[in-house]
């Protein structure tokens, strides 16, 4: 955010330096069969397959009620930290269920009031470069990862470690004084990369319930050669009318690629929510739809609409298909640009679209570079997720020094993935669609 950045930030690198950092260190060892195997053992259940890569880049991590997630970590100096192969396994399933091929962010968009500046973070001004070590007291009671960053060297730059969330339920049980209730547990996987004055806290977070979370937490320092906004687009933030830091907006982009149940197939489903009022006495009614989205789309977020993607072979124990609800947070929507002008994205999966503006990837001579072109009228079978989080930040004096981590992004909350709460303890396992009424 400031002239220490490139100021051709818009002008597209001509090399991506995608390569991940597991890939340098050549194929996970097999497990090799021996040749004369001892007489099969009945049936014990097979263990657990480990996420598909070598132990440096595996994260997994057990949480409160069994609930175990596992993943591939790598890094890319284009887009950060990214998570392969993200898998879910509740109390009571016996097999991981894979969530997530692939999940990054996809590109931060910072353009000025003024006109002035505009940058692309991820693909333009460094992000992957910029990734910061991290002491043993900003990742408690945690591991921080070694990071092999391309041109810059080994940083200890990955933290996973485990918070707690609070409740992940509470219900008062027919018997006085007896209380259902469990305490959530998070596992959370974060780096810090600074582009220019800002720091970007990127963070994913996984619940024993099966939540998923993405944020990006902006912190570090405003830009001190941006207090110059004498034009009406800033806020003052020194002492009296003087020292106004220009306002912006930060465009943060996430890419998804789900593989619900191992399957990179998917359907897209908008659904939307019509309010009623009453004509006369009588109640408000709502009535629900349900839009296949047959066709690539760019979606606008809107008053009671939601998006989900669904398996397509995946079903639960009751017989639905499971899915993922796409939970978008508190968002400005910019209308400067084509692509920001959306709130979510699902385009045909193609290997070379991979950042929201300002793609790098080669997708051929005259190719369109962002997300809102990509959009043309494909019929939708491997959707590519792309959500959109936009934070307008207009300065306060609060933002000095250093600024106060503010916030942007989304859940993916599971829908119908299990029959039932992962997390219900066994005495209420029976009270399924039938609630025990009491006496
Ligand atoms: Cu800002």
């Amino acid at each position: 955010m400031s002239s220490s950045r490139l100021r051709h930030a818009r002008t597209a690198r001509t090399t991506g330096a995608v390569l991940a950092a597991g890939a340098l260190l050549g194929a996970a060892t097999a497990t090799a069969t021996p040749a004369s195997a001892a007489p099969a053992a009945p049936a014990a259940p097979a263990p657990p397959p480990a996420a598909d890569c070598s132990a440096a880049y595996r994260v997994e991590q057990k949480l409160d009620g069994g609930t175990v997630w596992r993943m591939c970590w790598r890094y890319s100096t284009d887009s950060g930290l990214i998570l392969d192969k993200v898998t879910y396994q509740p109390p009571g399933e016996r097999a991981p269920i894979r969530v997530l091929n692939s999940a990054k962010l996809a590109q931060i968009h910072v353009p000025y009031d003024d006109g002035n500046a505009e940058y692309d973070d991820l693909t333009g001004a460094g992000f992957g470069w910029g990734l910061q070590g991290l002491k043993p007291g900003e990742c408690p009671g945690g591991t921080i990862t070694s990071v092999k960053v391309p041109d810059v060297g080994k940083v200890n730059g990955l933290c996973t470690t485990t918070r707690a969330r609070g409740h992940a339920y509470r219900m008062a049980a027919d018997s006085p004084g007896k209380v259902w209730q469990a305490q959530g547990k998070d596992l959370l996987v974060y780096t810090v990369n600074k582009v220019g004055w800002y720091e970007y806290i990127s963070e994913w977070r996984f619940s024993s319930d099966g939540m998923i979370s993405a944020n990006v937490g902006a912190t570090g320092s405003l830009s001190p050669v941006d207090y110059n906004a004498t034009d009406g687009r800033g806020w003052p933030i020194g002492k009296g009318a003087r020292d106004y830091a220009t306002s912006h907006a930060h465009n943060v982009f996430w890419k998804l690629d789900f593989g619900l149940d191992g399957n990179s197939k998917g359907r897209v489903e908008q659904f939307d929510s019509k309010v009623t009022p009453p004509a006369r006495d009588g109640s408000p009614t709502v009535k629900t739809t349900r839009t296949v989205v047959t066709k690539e789309l760019a979606g606008d977020a809107k008053n009671m609409r939601w998006w989900r993607v669904v398996s397509q072979n995946g079903k639960n124990k009751d017989g639905h298909a499971r899915s993922y609800e796409i939970v978008p947070g508190h968002t400005n929507t910019y209308a400067g640009r084509p692509f920001t002008k959306h709130d979510v994205y699902f385009t045909q999966a193609r290997a070379c679209e991979q950042f929201a503006s300002n793609n790098i990837l080669d997708c051929g001579r005259n190719a369109p570079t962002s997300v809102d072109k990509w959009v043309n009228g494909e019929t939708l079978t491997n959707p590519a997720v792309w959500v959109n989080i936009g934070f307008h930040h207009i300065a306060r004096d609060e933002d000095q020094q250093p600024m106060p981590v503010h916030w942007q992004g989304f859940q993916l909350a599971p829908r119908d993935v299990t029959a039932m709460n992962p997390l219900t303890p066994a005495d209420l396992a029976g009270q399924n669609g039938a609630p025990n009424l009491g006496s």
